[in-house]
């Protein structure tokens, strides 16, 4: 079935309401913490204080004899039992082709710390507080080292070597585009503009902090681990390929409901590994729940990238060449997709909607006595988005154009659209985009508006951002190509029972997302059938013949399509069943609505009748067909999906407090095809509410000196709330994707991407009147306030 017969079938644009929301608002969800098996015990972690110091000694002996205490393991034990270190995902290779630095990422400690949080020893008690009471004895001697924790002391060579193989903390050189060619056209343009930014270090923050359950069972000598998780097989792939060296089908990987990830929940932490291995050393199941306090300081954090970006034009703004360098900050140790964010998923999105022939990016990578930094919600995209977005706006202002105006001169217009950097565009319509955010923002009023704000003392300034995102990464040979140790595909099967209810089982993960809701919708669209009838089994290797999850907005589309491969199978073969039932010849088949015709004639019989024969073969094709109906498809996209949009934010700031508040914020996305407009909406909510709280908000910041995490709670770290945001306008346009057989383009990630140069452009208009230039994220009141006195002075 072809992408557009697929967007006209009966459920497709449909608001049905989720069906998980039941069992989720009546507290009848099953977190892992939420699982309490016979016999369990309980585990902490004893973490580093410091940032950066050699462990001399770990005395266990007190805590050992503490109450209800089962067991306690460091470092020396996990070596003893030849448990490899975390491994990465994705290799880079170095301008100078020498293959990125990978150091050892021990699941305990070994003989030195490297982050605070870093995880030292475990002790497992048969209550939670008998662990936290015994962990309190466990003595753990340090030398204390100096630290560096800021991106840019990494990369001026300041502060001590984290690790043997990079005494200079430096991981990896990167770089896309012809630099010569650059620069060749940086001679001969009109105008530069230039721009020096910093991406802000963010912390997840998912409702439901990470937990898992290890257990083993020696009858049958397998393991089982629930996590909160969002790609169960890729946790098992690398848990028992790389680090425990188990057979692979041993092992059981849960992931039953997940409250959020936005990224954090796609790695296979120590914590995973640690569970699973003690539980058969223990011959005991254990459970570890991480703490909020505890999340802060060791889930994968996001961005931090410090950047100078050049753009050269002609005389007419039209951009001829974009020159950039990052500085990437990835923590202490490589988690399991960091090296691909600041690389692939973002130098690639540099050309943005644009027609710039020509980009050059260079990509310096840095350890440093940081969490780990690896994707969160748009995952290199934004920080791309980010970038190019602010200088667009700013080489506007200095052009003396509109920032919609240059952007409108830019836009690439053809379709498929080759950029320099790697992707091929497949379709869009950026100017569509642009004229409906222009409308439902009103942009024509904004003079008015800006008017009656000065008239109050208050400073409006409007701000725009035309993100461009590529979601599913794909294809897979491609992706191996680029340094990928995984495919990037996805499996479905549908399971028609006889009568005629089916369950889907999908690889893809939903921690939030509402796939049993769209999923079920693509299945019963296509069969004709109620979506009651349609269950979403995910999350559970033992139930699922393989996924590779959720992540870069993927599921629908990469998810999906496996899905819909799988029913193009069940579809001819019912149609088979059919055709025996009605005596006629496969080929007069037809299947519509439910109900299978022959072609010319008033004969037919409906989908439940078809799925009965195929379980009761009385009158059935039994020499040429197998009985049952049940199929399964693997899906490896020929491309990236690329949703784009165009974001207008409207703020009003008080020139006197520095304080931002926003106004109005329209955001018009191109999601290809929608399979359910109120789940689409609440993904962008979402998405915005993540992108404009980095934007105002949010800010991990470590101590430059000392490397102790100083936004490491609720108090010190500001999540945003609903009184933050006004309404949002939210309008579409639709070009379906061309690869795809749903016509779908990712949705989950667009909000975090496209808002926060929106948001910062904005206040940046606002301020020009004053003088104000600069401004990095998070624009609080206070650093609002500092670039207004430093103007002025
Ligand atoms: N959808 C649709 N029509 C489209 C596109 C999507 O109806 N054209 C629907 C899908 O069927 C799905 C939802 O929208 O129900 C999101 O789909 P998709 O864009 O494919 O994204 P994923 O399901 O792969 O979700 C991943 C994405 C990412 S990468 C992050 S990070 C993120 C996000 O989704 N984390 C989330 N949204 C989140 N939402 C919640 N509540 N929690 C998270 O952790």
């Amino acid at each position: 079935m072809g992408a557009t017969d697929f967007a006209n079938l009966p459920h497709i644009g449909e608001s049905v309401l989720r069906k998980e929301d039941y069992r989720f608002l009546t507290g009848a969800g099953q977190y892992t913490d939420d699982i309490d098996l016979a016999n369990m015990t309980h585990c902490v972690f004893v973490r580093s204080p410091h940032a950066h110091a050699n462990i001399k000694s770990i005395k266990k002996d007190k805590a050992l004899k503490a109450p209800g205490v089962v067991g306690i393991f460091d470092g020396q034990d996990v070596a003893g039992d030849k448990v490899n270190g975390l491994p990465c995902g994705w290799l880079i290779t170095s301008t100078d082709g020498t293959p990125m630095k990978e150091p050892a990422h021990p699941i305990l400690a070994q003989g030195k710390v490297r982050y605070v949080g870093d995880h030292v020893v475990m002790v497992v008690a048969e209550t939670v507080e008998q662990a936290k009471a015994a962990a309190e004895l466990v003595e753990v001697d340090y030398d204390v080292l100096p630290a560096v924790v800021d991106v840019r002391d990494a990369a001026t060579g300041k502060g001590p070597g984290l690790h043997a193989e990079a005494p200079d903390n430096h991981c990896y050189k990167w770089a896309i585009g012809d630099k010569g060619q650059v620069d060749e056209a940086f001679k001969k343009a009109a105008h530069i503009t230039k721009l020096d930014l910093i991406n802000n270090r963010l912390v997840p923050n998912p409702m439901e902090p990470r937990a898992a359950i290890g257990a083993f069972n020696r009858a049958s000598d397998e393991y089982t681990l629930w996590v909160s998780n969002q790609n169960p097989h890729v946790e098992r792939l690398l848990m028992t390929a790389f680090v425990l060296g188990l057979p692979e089908h041993k092992v059981r990987v849960i992931a039953p409901d997940v409250g959020g990830g936005f990224g954090s929940k796609i790695y296979l932490y120590a914590e995973d590994v640690c569970l699973t291995w003690a539980s058969k050393k223990l011959n005991r199941t254990i459970k570890w729940t991480c703490e909020r306090g505890e999340a802060f300081l060791c889930d994968a954090h996001g961005r931090d990238h410090d950047s100078h970006a050049e753009l050269a034009m002609d005389k007419d703004g039209k951009f001829l060449a974009l020159k950039v360098h990052t500085n990437a900050n990835l923590g202490a140790y490589l988690s399991t997709f960091s090296t691909a964010v600041p690389t692939i998923l973002y130098a690639t999105l540099l050309a943005g909607q644009y027609t710039t022939p020509l980009v050059y990016c260079e990509v310096d990578a840095w350890f440093t006595n940081t969490a780990p930094v690896d994707a969160y919600r748009g995952a290199g995209r934004p920080e791309a988005t980010y970038l190019l977005e602010r200088i667009v706006s700013r080489a506007a202002w200095e052009m003396g154009l509109g920032q919609d105006e240059i952007r409108k001169r830019n836009f690439i217009t053809q379709f498929p659209y080759q950029t320099p950097v790697a992707l091929q565009y497949d379709i869009g319509d950026y100017h569509a985009c642009m004229n409906e955010a222009q409308k439902l923002a009103d942009a024509a009023g904004f003079a008015k508006r800006k008017a009656a704000s000065e008239a109050k003392g208050l400073k409006r300034g409007i701000g725009y951002s035309s993100y461009i995102e590529a979601c599913g990464i794909a294809p897979s040979n491609i992706a191996g190509a680029l340094g990928a140790r995984a495919g990037l595909f996805e499996c479905g099967e549908v399971r028609v029972h006889p009568t005629g209810s089916v369950t889907v089982f999908t690889g893809s993960h939903s921690h939030g997302q509402g796939h049993e809701t769209t999923f079920a919708q693509v299945v019963a669209s296509r069969l004709g059938i109620p979506v009651e009838n349609v269950d979403v089994v995910h999350g559970d290797t033992g139930r699922v013949p393989f996924g590779m999850g959720t992540y870069g907005s993927r599921s629908i589309s990469v998810g999906g399509a496996a899905i819909m491969r799988a029913l193009d199978k069940i579809e001819a073969k019912a149609k088979k069943i059919a055709a025996h039932l009605m005596e006629a010849s496969d080929a007069d088949i037809e299947f519509a609505n439910g109900e299978f015709t022959v072609k010319g004639t008033d004969k037919k019989i409906p989908f439940g009748q078809v799925a009965l024969t195929a379980y009761v073969p009385h009158n059935y094709p039994l020499d040429k067909l197998e009985p049952g109906l049940n199929e399964t498809a693997f899906y490896d996209p020929t491309n990236f999906t690329f949703p784009a949009g165009t974001y207008i934010a409207e703020v009003e700031v008080n020139p006197n407090t520095g304080e931002v508040r926003l106004d109005r914020f329209t955001a018009v996305d191109d999601f290809g095809t929608i399979i359910n407009p109120m789940i689409v909406e609440g993904q962008v909510h979402g998405g915005l509410v993540q992108g404009i709280g980095q934007a105002l908000l949010e800010n991990c910041v470590y101590d430059r000196e000392t490397g102790q995490l100083l936004s490491g709670s609720f108090m010190d770290y500001a999540m945003p709330r609903a009184d933050d945001f006004p309404h949002f306008n939210i309008g579409h346009v639709c070009t379906p994707c061309t690869h795809n057989p749903l016509g779908t383009k990712g949705c989950g990630e667009a909000g975090a991407i496209g808002s926060p140069p929106a948001m910062i452009n904005a206040i940046l208009d606002a301020l020009a009147p004053l003088g104000v230039k600069e401004l990095d994220m998070p624009a609080t009141p206070h650093r609002v306030w500092q670039a207004i006195q430093q103007a002025k002075a």
